[in-house]
């Protein structure tokens, strides 16, 4: 898969996705549909006939661990673990981009500059109610560099529509973006970046995944695929673009230059702030995009919808895939759930080996570089239960947790669109650890009750006979 209509055709074909004829507003009325069917967990929708506009837009690309699944090249039926598992496995061996010649490159086939500029062109949704404006940028990722080690970093920071040659940025403090931007600043330049509209779908994924710093994207996304992204130089900027990309907006972030942006809906289901607030913003200075291009946006807001599913999926992998890089023992699952947005709980399944082993993976789930930055509750089950099976997970929460025993709260960094903190007091917070297993150290640990295996067998094959079903 190396661009968004290879995933349109591979959705296609296993009844992924849904064609969308009728005219919708993209003023509301795009969103709404695409945030209730994602609610129910239907297909990707491309929007074939946008209101005012020739072109179309495409919503819920990974929804579903199907779809997410397909993305990854994975079996279909794969859960959320399973995932994990393939991304921790193929995650390690980085494959760096490849150059390709620009000349019949997809993304180069119409380019507009100076005052042909007009981002307008694009059926660019807007998302709330109460939200700023228009979003530009959703699915969308910004690649930038870092100017002393050429780092390559692709992030997902969302982009308000501001003005024909003008989109926002919020680069939340220590995000990639803005840690580049700072050296930038302190060398007296701006930054130049290029945003990326529509693509192999994996490339979003990891603009919006917490990859490590000084670790490239491209290189992690060649890593999962087996083969290296294909891309092509910018028209002004020095970075690599996909080859096949739909639409790329080019310019520069100047970090002394603010414009209003927001407020914009959050994935928490919540505004992050109280209104506008001055941000940065990139000034464009060349798009290029694909005839027919495909315009992709994620719908935020409540959970669980197409950016909770796709949190789930890098935080969850790039949890698990830290918590195998320090060699704990016994580690068998980790689960970061939707509801959470993959980053507010994780609940681990292990075999404990030794005393005091469930209090070792607990702290050391809030230790990794993922879990440190506003992982909340982190519970420990025994390898009996699998993390994805809530009710199990329920279960041990009922009946081997103990609250005098196995709880405990620490602190730690917060993320700024937590709700559950004061809007201005958003820096700390705390952390609970649940030990739902049973203690390691009991010599007498409580009976399980067992069926008899011969009696389950005899039951079984008379089980017609008794009219049951
Ligand atoms: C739809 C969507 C919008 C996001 N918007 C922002 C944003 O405006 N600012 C931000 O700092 N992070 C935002 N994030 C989270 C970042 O994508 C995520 O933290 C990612 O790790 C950033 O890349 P980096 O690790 O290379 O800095 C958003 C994620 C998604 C899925
Ligand atoms: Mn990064």
């Amino acid at each position: 898969m190396k661009s968004m209509r290879d995933f349109i055709s591979q959705a296609e074909e296993v009844g992924q996705l849904l064609r969308i004829k009728s005219e919708v507003d993209w003023d509301l009325e795009l969103s709404h549909i695409a945030k209730l069917n994602e609610e129910k967990s239907g297909p990707a929708l491309l929007f074939e006939n946008v209101k005012d506009y020739d072109s179309p837009v495409i919503t819920s690309v990974c929804t579903t661990t199907e779809r997410l699944s397909l993305i990854m090249g994975q079996p279909l039926d794969s859960t959320l673990v399973d995932l994990y598992e393939a991304w921790a496995r193929l995650g390690e061996n980085l494959i760096e981009p490849k150059w390709v010649d620009s000349a019949g490159a997809p993304c180069k086939e119409n380019i507009m500059t100076g005052d042909d500029i007009d981002l307008f062109k694009f059926p660019v949704p807007k998302f709330y109610p109460l939200d700023g404006g228009r979003y530009y940028g959703t699915a969308h990722f910004i690649i930038s560099k870092d100017p002393e080690s050429g780092w390559v970093n692709l992030g997902t920071y969302r982009s308000q529509l501001l003005g024909k040659d003008k989109i926002g940025t919020q680069f939340i403090k220590g995000k990639h973006a803005d840690i580049m931007l700072k050296k930038y600043q302190a060398m007296g330049k701006p930054m130049p970046v290029a945003s990326v509209v529509g693509c192999d779908p994996l490339l979003f994924v990891l603009g919006a995944a917490r990859v490590s710093a000084f670790v490239s994207e491209y290189d992690v996304a060649g890593a999962l695929r087996g083969e290296p992204v294909e891309v092509v130089k910018g028209e002004t900027v020095d970075l690599p673009i996909p080859a096949h990309a739909e639409i790329v907006v080019e310019g520069e972030v100047d970090a002394d230059k603010f414009m209003d942006e927001g407020p914009f809906g959050e994935y928490t289901g919540y505004y992050s702030g109280v209104g506008t607030d001055p941000r940065n913003y990139i000034d464009v200075k060349c798009v290029t995009y694909r005839s027919n291009p495909i315009f992709w946006g994620t719908t935020v807001g409540r959970a669980v919808t197409d950016t909770h599913m796709t949190m789930a999926l890098s935080y969850g992998a790039n949890l698990w895939q830290q918590l195998l890089a320090m060699k704990i023992p016994g580690l068998k699952g980790v689960y970061c759930p939707p509801e959470g947005s993959g980053r507010f709980l994780a609940i681990i399944s292990m075999k404990q080996m030794y005393p005091g082993h469930a209090d070792q993976v607990l702290t050391a789930a809030i230790s990794t570089e993922m879990g440190a930055y506003g992982l909340k509750t982190v519970i420990v089950v025994d390898e009996d239960i699998d993390p994805w099976d809530i009710p199990r997970v329920m279960y041990a929460l009922a009946f081997r947790f103990q609250p005098n025993r196995s709880q405990v709260i620490k602190r730690g960094r917060s993320t700024p669109l937590d709700p559950s903190l004061p809007i201005n007091a958003r820096e700390i917070t705390g952390r609970l650890l649940l030990d739902a297993t049973i203690p390691y150290d009991w010599k007498d640990k409580p009976i399980p009750i067992e069926l008899d295996p011969g009696m389950v067998k005899r039951v079984q094959e008379r089980w017609e006979e008794l009219g049951l079903k």
